[in-house]
C-alpha cells in the first residue's frame, strides 16, 4: 500500500520562467519576452516589442541557463526522481519557421537532459509552456494553420534529437486555461492570440475556438509521430484542473458546475476519446462558432490519443446560479463565489486538498488513463530571517496535506498515479503576476522583481521535508 515503488517524485519549472538569457546563442523573441512583470493586482501587459523601462523579469529569470549544473545538485540532494521542465521553442527556432534549427538551442538541451540523467533525474519535457516565438504570434498564432506545421517540425525535431534522452512528453501546458477567453493572458500565452482591442467577444471566442482545433490537430500529429520516433515514448497531455463545486444542492447550482466542468473537461475528453464530445458540437451550433478544419482533421485526432493525462492542481472554485453573469468575462466563470468552507491564499487561490482526491478520481474514471501530477504548490510572500533561513511550515502543511489525498486516491480509490512534481521547486518568475516575490520554492533565489540581489540560492525548511519525503516513498510527510 501507498505509493507505487517507480513512482516519479520530482519538482517542476518551465523555460521562460527561470532560464533567462532570453536572447543568448541565437535565441529569437518568444511571447513572453514581451510581456512585462506585473506588481501586486497590477495585471501584467501584453507588449508587442521589447519596451525600454519596462520590466521584463524573464529576461534574466533566475539564470537557470547558466548555473543548470549547481542548481541541479540541489535538486539531486533532495533525492528527484524526475525532473520537469519546457523547451523554449524560440531557442531552437528563433522565428519558428525556419528550415533548420538553432544548433546551439539544442546543444542547451541536450546538454540539460543529460545533465538530469547523471543525476538520476528522469526529464519529464513540456514542448510548449506559455510560448511560442513572438514572429509565430505576429502571423495569428495557432489561429494560423501554419502555426501546426511550425509546431510540429519543432516538437519532432526535438523528439528526435532527445529521443534516447527523454521518456515522457506533454504537448501544451495547462491548454484549457484559455477557456477564460476574454482575459488578455490565456488566449495570448496559450495560442499566441495577441489582443485586438476591436474585436467583439464573438470574434475573441471564435479565434480562440480556431485556435484550440489547430492546437488539437498539433498535438495529436505530435503524438502519432513521437511514437515512430521512438515507441518508448510516454506523450501525455496537461491539463490545468480546477474542480467546479456547486455553491448548494440547488438544481441549477448543481447544472452550473456541470456545465463549467465541460470547460475542463473537454480537453481530456477529446485527447482520450479522439473525438469531439456532442455537448461540444451543439455547444458550439448555438454560439455560432464556425471551425475550419483541413480533410482529415477529424482523423488525425483520432489516432493521436494520449498515454497518460498530466495535471497541475492548485485550487477548487464553486459557483452559485444566482452569481453574476459579469463574472463570465472577468473569470472564464459564470456565477463565481468564494467557498465559505475553505482559506485562501494571498493571491485568492483556495486551498482545498480534498479537491486533489476528488479531481483524480473524476479524472480517472472519466478517461481511464494514468494520471501525472505536475504541479501542485503554494505561492507565499517570503522573508530569510536574520540567518537567511526560511521556515516555510505553512507550505510544508500544503505540501503534506495534498500529498496524503493523493495516497488516499492511490490506496482507496485505485488511481494509478505515476508521480507527483512540485511546482516551482526553486523560486522563479511568477507566471500570472510577472513577480518574483510570488515564490513557490523549496530552495530560495536572493532576487527581486527588478533583478536586483545576489542571487544566491538557500535551503528552506521543506527541503529537508521534501528530501525525506522522496526517501521514504511517501510514508513520512
Ligand atoms: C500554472 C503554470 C505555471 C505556474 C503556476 C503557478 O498555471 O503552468 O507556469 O507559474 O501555475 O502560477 P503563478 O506563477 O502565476 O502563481
Amino acid at each position: 500500500m501507498g505509493f507505487p515503488d517507480n513512482f516519479l517524485w520530482g519538482g517542476a519549472v518551465a523555460a521562460h520562467q527561470l532560464e533567462g538569457a532570453w536572447n543568448e546563442d541565437g535565441r529569437g523573441p518568444s511571447i513572453c519576452d514581451v510581456l512585462t512583470g506585473g506588481a501586486a493586482g497590477v495585471a501584467r501587459k501584453i507588449t508587442d516589442g521589447v519596451v525600454e523601462g519596462l520590466n521584463y523579469p524573464n529576461h534574466r529569470g533566475i539564470d537557470y541557463y547558466h548555473t543548470f549544473r549547481e542548481d541541479d545538485m540541489l535538486f539531486q540532494e533532495m533525492g528527484f526522481k524526475c525532473f520537469r521542465t519546457s523547451i523554449s521553442w524560440s531557442r531552437v527556432f528563433p522565428n519558428g519557421d525556419e528550415e533548420e534549427p538553432n544548433e546551439a538551442g539544442l546543444k542547451f538541451y541536450e546538454e540539460l537532459f543529460k545533465d538530469y540523467r547523471a543525476k538520476g533525474m528522469e526529464p519529464v519535457v513540456t514542448l510548449s509552456h506559455f510560448e511560442m516565438p513572438l514572429h509565430l504570434a505576429k502571423l495569428g498564432g495557432f489561429t494560423n494553420r501554419k502555426v501546426v506545421d511550425c509546431f510540429v517540425k519543432f516538437a519532432t525535431t526535438v523528439m528526435e534529437r532527445y529521443k534516447d534522452l527523454v521518456t515522457y512528453w506533454l504537448t501544451f501546458n495547462e491548454v484549457d486555461n484559455q477557456m477564460n477567453m476574454h482575459t488578455p493572458i490565456f488566449p495570448y500565452t496559450n495560442s499566441g492570440i495577441i489582443p485586438n482591442p476591436d474585436d467583439d467577444p464573438h470574434t475573441v471566442e471564435q479565434k480562440v475556438w480556431q485556435a484550440i482545433h489547430n492546437e488539437f490537430v498539433a498535438a495529436a500529429l505530435t503524438v502519432k509521430q513521437g511514437r515512430e520516433i521512438n515507441p518508448d515514448f510516454r506523450i501525455g497531455c496537461m491539463l490545468s484542473f480546477v474542480p467546479i463545486y456547486p455553491e448548494t444542492c440547488r438544481p441549477d447550482d448543481v447544472m452550473l458546475a456541470q456545465t463549467e466542468m465541460r470547460n475542463r473537461y473537454l480537453f481530456g475528453d477529446v485527447y482520450v476519446h479522439g473525438e469531439y464530445p456532442r455537448y461540444l458540437w451543439k455547444r458550439w451550433e448555438r454560439e455560432g462558432i464556425d471551425i475550419h478544419m483541413e480533410p482529415g482533421d477529424l482523423d488525425v485526432i483520432k489516432e493521436g490519443i494520449v498515454d497518460f493525462i498530466s495535471l497541475s492542481y492548485y485550487m477548487s472554485v464553486a459557483v452559485s446560479s444566482q452569481g453574476s453573469k459579469l463574472d463570465a468575462m472577468e473569470h472564464g466563470l459564470d456565477g463565481l463565489v468564494p467557498n465559505p468552507y475553505i482559506k485562501a491564499t494571498d493571491w485568492g487561490w483556495q486551498i482545498d486538498p480534498v479537491g486533489l482526491r476528488y479531481s483524480l478520481c473524476e479524472m480517472y474514471e472519466r478517461w481511464n488513463k494514468p494520471l501525472f501530477i505536475v504541479e501542485n504548490g503554494v505561492g507565499m510572500y517570503e522573508t530569510p530571517d536574520a540567518d537567511g533561513y526560511i521556515a516555510d511550515d505553512s507550505r510544508i502543511e500544503y505540501l503534506k496535506s495534498h500529498i496524503e489525498e493523493v495516497r488516499k486516491a492511490i490506496d482507496l480509490d485505485g488511481v494509478p498515479v505515476m508521480g507527483y512534481t512540485v511546482w516551482g521547486c526553486i523560486d522563479v518568475v511568477s507566471f500570472t503576476t510577472g513577480e518574483m516575490k510570488k515564490r513557490y520554492g523549496l530552495i530560495y533565489v536572493d532576487g527581486d522583481d527588478e533583478g536586483h540581489g545576489s542571487y544566491k540560492r538557500s535551503r528552506k525548511k521543506s527541503f529537508y521535508w521534501y528530501k525525506k519525503v522522496i526517501e521514504t516513498n511517501g510514508e513520512e510527510l
